[in-house]
């Protein structure tokens, strides 16, 4: 049977397609962004975490049982990296977001997931005047580092990628995404997770790689958005809320998209997440060009190959899928997410082995590494490929192997 399609509530006139054509049709090109003419933005109650609490297709004993395994029931078992102290690592890992997301849960905003961080402070009444934007832009970057984030880019405000109706998590309805008025930049900073934690996927030790960086994604955030209200500017920081940030972090160039879904950096491949902040404050947009990184999946299937269920394409980028879970309009490579979050909910912790296995994902400390991503993002791609062939793909670190170091 073929899935609903995607119902945004907001509706996509010709005008609104027009004008994205005259204001993104270039910068897209640049960057091989390839959208048709039934674009419709993406709902987030069809997202496969949301779907896992309402649509019977995906929700079951298995995907209660991963949630409740993060707050209430430790899912230990036998097994290296699913013990009792692997999950309460995970765990611990996860309670600074944790607690920014519970704050207003009576409100039905789980705040950096299902709705944006909610300002602490005021928008200061006196703005700091900007004479320069190019000099403030680098300023704000500065500021962002001195926070904490490991990259840092801005963009446009471009609505297509934002949520056409944002999750009301008390009652699961779909309710209108806003952002303060006046909103013109997004800056989308990196945030690179352990190393070594990752190369323990699947597990639950491996989870606090994810955990970890979620909640310190939520500091950098809140801090970055608070200095930029304290500059007389509206600014709100958000973490997996309000907007695909895949698309955004592509625009401020942070990276390239991969076949494993997500934005591959030069600096750590893969292993980075991201956050951001919408703001007002007079900003310059970065002007990214082609890295090479994105040409090198058109001739690789390593996280293909690598993942459990097979829920990762082996074929050409494609517009859309089968699923409600995939937006519509949008020429990528798109994910079997029911596969995906199906494995999760069997192993009761997040997956990212196709994060793990990819040959981007790398410290680049040493010089073999730093000449491999030279050639591989260059005209020495094909010998970069050959290189990994005879190398083969790093097996997974054992976590009793991590445990004792
Ligand atoms: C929901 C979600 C998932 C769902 C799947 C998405 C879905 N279809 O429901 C599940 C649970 C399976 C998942 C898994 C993972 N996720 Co996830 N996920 C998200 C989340 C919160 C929302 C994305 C969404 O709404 N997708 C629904 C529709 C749009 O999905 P889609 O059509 O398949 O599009 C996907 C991509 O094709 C891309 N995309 C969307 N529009 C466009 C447009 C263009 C032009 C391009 C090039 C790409 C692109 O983004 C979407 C990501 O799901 C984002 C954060 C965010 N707000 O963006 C993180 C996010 C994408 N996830 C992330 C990560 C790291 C993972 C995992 C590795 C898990 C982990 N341990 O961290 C795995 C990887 C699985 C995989 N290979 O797909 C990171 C990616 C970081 C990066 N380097 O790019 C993000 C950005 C979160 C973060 N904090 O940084 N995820
Ligand atoms: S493993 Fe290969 S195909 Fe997959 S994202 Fe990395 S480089 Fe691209
Ligand atoms: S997270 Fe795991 S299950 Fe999901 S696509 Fe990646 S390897 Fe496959």
């Amino acid at each position: 049977m073929a899935w609903p399609k995607n119902s945004p509530e907001a509706e996509i006139t010709e005008q609104m397609r027009d004008d994205w054509a005259a204001r993104f049709g270039e910068s897209d090109a640049a960057l091989g962004i390839e959208t048709t003419r039934d674009f419709q933005p993406f709902n987030q109650i069809n997202d496969i975490f949301t779907r896992a609490f309402w649509d019977p297709k995906v929700k079951s004993d298995h995907t209660e049982g991963f949630f409740d395994s993060y707050r209430v029931a430790p899912a230990a078992r036998r097994g290296q990296g699913f013990a009792q102290k692997d999950f309460a690592l995970r765990n611990a890992s996860w309670i600074i977001s944790d607690l920014i997301s519970d704050r207003g849960v009576e409100m039905g905003m789980r705040e950096g997931f299902q709705a944006l961080i909610q300002s602490d402070t005021p928008v200061a009444k006196q703005k700091v005047e900007i004479e320069d934007i190019s000099a403030q832009s680098r300023e704000i970057k500065r500021i962002a580092r001195l926070f904490g984030a490991d990259l840092v880019g801005i963009t446009e405000i471009d609505e297509r990628w934002h949520y056409a109706s944002r999750v009301d998590t008390s009652d699961l309805t779909s309710v209108p995404n806003e952002l303060p008025k006046g909103i013109s930049h997004v800056i989308v900073m990196g945030h690179s997770m352990d190393f070594d934690l990752v190369e323990t996927y699947p597990s639950a030790l491996a989870g606090a790689s994810t955990g970890r960086e979620y909640s310190h994604e939520a500091a950098i955030c809140i801090q970055l958005a608070a200095y930029i209200r304290g500059l007389g500017y509206e600014a709100v920081a958000s973490m997996n809320d309000t907007a695909l940030v895949i698309p955004y972090a592509i625009k401020a160039g942070l990276g390239e998209y991969g076949r494993n879904q997500m934005v591959l950096t030069p600096e750590f491949g893969p292993r980075v997440r991201f956050s951001k902040i919408f703001t007002s404050l007079p900003l310059r947009a970065d002007q990214p060009m082609p890295l090479g990184l994105n040409a090198y999946c058109h001739s690789c299937t390593v996280c293909a190959d690598a993942c459990p269920p097979k829920a990762l394409p082996k074929g050409a980028p494609e517009i859309g899928s089968d699923s409600p879970s995939t937006i519509t309009g949008v020429k990528k490579w798109s994910a079997n997410c029911e596969k995906c979050f199906g494995y999760w909910a069997k192993i009761k912790t997040d997956c990212a082995i196709c994060m793990r296995v990819c040959p981007f994902n790398r410290q680049y400390d040493r010089w073999q590494d730093r000449l491999w991503r030279w050639l591989a993002m260059g005209r020495g791609r094909v010998w970069a490929q050959r290189w990994m062939a005879r190398q083969g793909t790093r097996a997974r670190m054992k976590p009793a192997e991590w445990w004792s170091k």
